[in-house]
């Protein structure tokens, strides 16, 4: 995006547990910052994270991104579930179940949305070490509308939690 300071900060979570879960994430985020409008400011480290919802699945890999764009909301939406299609992701498995990818808007600034299939901030955010601890990472002052800001969100889920969240080590080739 080259016009420098317009647009709205979103925050976008990635997520995946199969089919090479690391390279899944790189290769999203590659793919995001090639978005039409969009700009990525900022990325956290990729972290492992055990599975959330559903125990019986491997473990996830998580990162956060936070992105300007001039998209909104809907469009925003519309164009992570193409990544997901365009990854190969298939649809109709069990609810928090396995997944190669899945991008989920997490914040789009202090605006909050409920559209069928469109709710923002992600009605679940506030319960999910996995969201909150890369979030963290890029953005600990940001502040989740209604909910407040991410780092005292974060504190606020127990330390076992959080402390199963680990960062992985960079990759040298992705
Ligand atoms: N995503 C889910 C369900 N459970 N658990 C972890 N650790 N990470 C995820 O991204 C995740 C999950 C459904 O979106
Ligand atoms: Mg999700
Ligand atoms: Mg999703």
């Amino acid at each position: 995006m080259a016009e420098a300071d317009c647009g709205v900060r979103a925050a976008i979570g990635l997520g995946s547990n199969l089919d090479d879960p690391e390279q899944q994430i790189e290769r999203a985020l590659l793919v995001l910052a090639h978005l039409p409008q969009t700009e990525v400011l900022a990325r956290s480290r990729s972290y492992r994270s055990p599975p959330w919802g559903l125990a019986a699945q491997p473990e996830f890999v998580n990162a956060v991104a936070s992105v300007r764009t001039l998209l909104a909301p809907p469009q925003l939406l519309a164009a992570l579930f193409e990544i997901e299609r365009a990854a190969g992701r298939e649809r109709g498995g069990e609810r928090w179940g396995p997944r190669r990818i899945d991008l989920d808007l997490l914040t789009y600034g202090a605006q909050r949305v409920a559209l069928p299939g469109c709710q923002v901030p992600h009605p679940r955010l506030a319960e999910r070490a996995f969201v909150l601890v890369p979030l963290a990472e890029i953005a600990p002052e940001l502040v989740v509308p209604g909910l407040g800001r991410v780092d005292a969100l974060l504190e606020r889920l127990p330390r076992v939690e959080r402390d199963a969240i680990l960062p992985l080590p960079p990759r040298l080739r992705t």
